[in-house]
């Protein structure tokens, strides 16, 4: 097993519009993250995913590019950017971007020349074809709702979108824009830049004819996907920017790939194929979709088990896994997978027992580290992200009951995680002296940084142990993993070996009291507490957990 800073470090990713806002205009900003570098050195964490920062009309919140060389205006400017950079190195903290290269905005000169003219040398950026008749050239739909098609009157053609209409796919078959991709990259990593979360990257590669898709029009679902995700060419692509850029720095690469498993997933991270370190997999994520996120169904332990451990076994000795239990699209774990209610603090602790003690690089969203949960607005119109507007409005045209939207919404949107960072009980949870661009969770005078760093039973301080007991057991980082009560719907538990070190680690994930009872083997072993969300005593053969307990051992 190679050693690396990219598998010892913790990532914490930053969502900028909503981290902290410095100059009152009510959307956080750079000079804001400036501001609490401080706080991320006291948590102990190694790395920053900063999502999408470039200049953007913000139709997806920075996912929609208009020009990679600058930094987007509500944000700050290039000299805020290299600021934070150095600011967070001499921190010892690394800073990785989001690099969003399927798609650009339609504001991005190269789509503002290539719907132009069919004969402008930017028309192949994109890809454009022409419709059937008044029709789309096929079925496939946007994860936005929708064709994923739009006509540009113009030269009377339709071109590829997959997310909004505001973001124009580019076309990867076009070496010209994989050059223009790459040297933008190594454009930032010669700034100093430490790596990329690289957006949607299995989707570059869309099969060709782009054929229409029957079967998903058949089952439901969403047309197209399996011709544009994994497709033909994606690992030909990214061995050359691994060839071009990614192999002249010691960086990391981590790639965010809908819909794929652990035997596809490991063709993006074999260390013998030189692509990328990890990738984020949406097996977990989609643990209670039903036909669809929004469609959300019960989920059992026991998958949540057998899918991470099938992760592990798969990408065991060939690769590595990323684990996490939210980000900006996800809802907040506490909320999702814990008790956000009455066991709030105590389930928060266990949902980061399990993140920080798997084999893995565990990712924490920003505020999870204080137990920040899901909202609940009273009406659509406090909502702002494009994914869960577009689905409303299309289910009301279909007639569907806003009511039951809603509810939808408070367990799946994206919203959920894109609220202000909680900082103190002032008003806007001190976010924003302005009109926060989105509005507070109105639970910010309970749950708030200022109120958990004074509290050393805080989560916050939970994660900070976690954080520090990694750095000083490499067995939390390379251990192998051996499952122990697998097929049980409440218990999660394992232990982990390494070069002699091992831990024990027990999970009740349930708002239930459990009874454990352990080998004889493993209780005769010299056990040591290394950190538990309760106060517990030595361990025995029969044991009675409370609900959420969590206990992590090394013997
Ligand atoms: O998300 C890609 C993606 O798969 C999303 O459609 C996600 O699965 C969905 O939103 C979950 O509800 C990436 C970015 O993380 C997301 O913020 C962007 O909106 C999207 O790509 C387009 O760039
Ligand atoms: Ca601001």
């Amino acid at each position: 097993m190679k050693r690396k800073w990219w598998k010892e470090g913790v990532v914490y990713q930053i969502y900028p519009r909503s981290f902290y806002d410095s100059n009152g205009d009510g959307i956080g900003d750079l000079k804001g993250i400036f501001e609490k570098l401080d706080y991320l050195k006291e948590l102990g964490v190694d790395i920053i995913w900063l999502n999408p920062i470039y200049k953007s009309p913000n139709a997806d919140n920075g996912y929609d590019i208009s020009d990679y060389y600058d930094i987007m205006d509500e944000f700050g400017t290039m000299e805020d950017f290299d600021k934070l950079l150095d600011e967070a190195h001499k921190r010892g903290i690394k800073i990785i971007m989001d690099l969003v290269v399927n798609h650009t905005s339609d504001e991005h000169i190269w789509f503002i020349e290539s719907r132009k003219s069919k004969d402008n040398p930017y028309r192949d950026f994109y890809i454009w074809r022409k419709g059937k008749g008044n029709n789309p050239p096929n079925n496939w739909t946007s994860a936005f709702s929708g064709s994923a098609w739009q006509y540009d009157e113009t030269t009377d053609e339709y071109y590829l979108h997959l997310f909004a209409v505001k973001q124009p796919d580019l076309n990867w078959d076009n070496e010209n824009v994989r050059k223009e991709v790459y040297k933008m990259m190594k454009w930032w990593l010669d700034k100093g830049i430490d790596g990329f979360r690289m957006d949607v990257i299995n989707f570059i590669s869309k099969v060709e004819g782009l054929p229409y898709d029957y079967e998903a029009e058949e089952k439901g679902g969403q047309p197209g996907f399996k011709y544009y995700a994994n497709g033909p060419k994606v690992h030909e692509y990214l061995q050359e920017m691994n060839r071009e850029v990614l192999s002249k720095y010691d960086i990391m690469t981590v790639g965010e790939t809908p819909g794929v498993t652990p035997e596809v997933g490991r063709l993006y991270v074999d260390y013998d194929r030189n692509e990328l370190n990890m990738i984020f997999q949406f097996e977990l994520m989609d643990i209670d979709s039903g036909k669809n996120k929004w469609d959300v169904k019960p989920w059992k332990l026991t998958d949540f088990k057998r899918i991470m451990y099938k992760w592990y076994q798969g990408l065991k000795e060939k690769g590595w896994n990323s684990v996490y239990l939210n980000n900006h699209d996800q809802p907040r774990m506490v909320s999702r997978f814990g008790d956000d209610k009455e066991f709030r603090v105590e389930s928060a602790k266990l949902l980061a027992t399990f993140v920080h003690t798997w084999q893995g690089t565990p990712y924490i969203y920003q505020g999870e580290e204080i137990g920040m949960t899901n909202v609940r607005f009273d009406s659509i119109d406090d909502y702002r992200d494009i994914e869960t507007l577009n689905w409303y409005n299309e289910m009301i045209q279909k007639g569907h009951d806003p009511k039951e939207l809603l509810e939808a919404i408070y367990k799946k949107g994206r919203d959920n995680a894109r609220t202000p960072m909680q900082w103190d009980d002032s008003e806007n949870a001190g976010f924003t002296t302005g009109k926060p661009w989105i509005k507070v969770n109105q639970n910010y005078k309970e749950i708030n940084v200022k109120k958990a760093l004074e509290d050393k039973n805080s989560v916050f301080y939970y994660y900070k142990k976690l954080i520090e007991l990694r750095r000083q057991y490499p067995v939390i980082v390379y251990g192998d993993i051996n499952l122990l009560f697998e097929d049980d719907e409440k218990i999660f538990a394992y232990t982990r070996h390494f070069e002699g070190q091992n831990l024990l680690v027990l999970m009740n994930f349930s708002k239930d009291q459990v009874e454990i009872s352990l080998s004889r083997e493993l209780l005769e072993k010299d056990m040591k507490l290394l950190i538990s969300n309760y106060d517990v005593g030595e361990l025995r053969e029969k044991i009675f957990f409370k609900p959420y307990e969590a206990r992590v051992y090394l013997f």
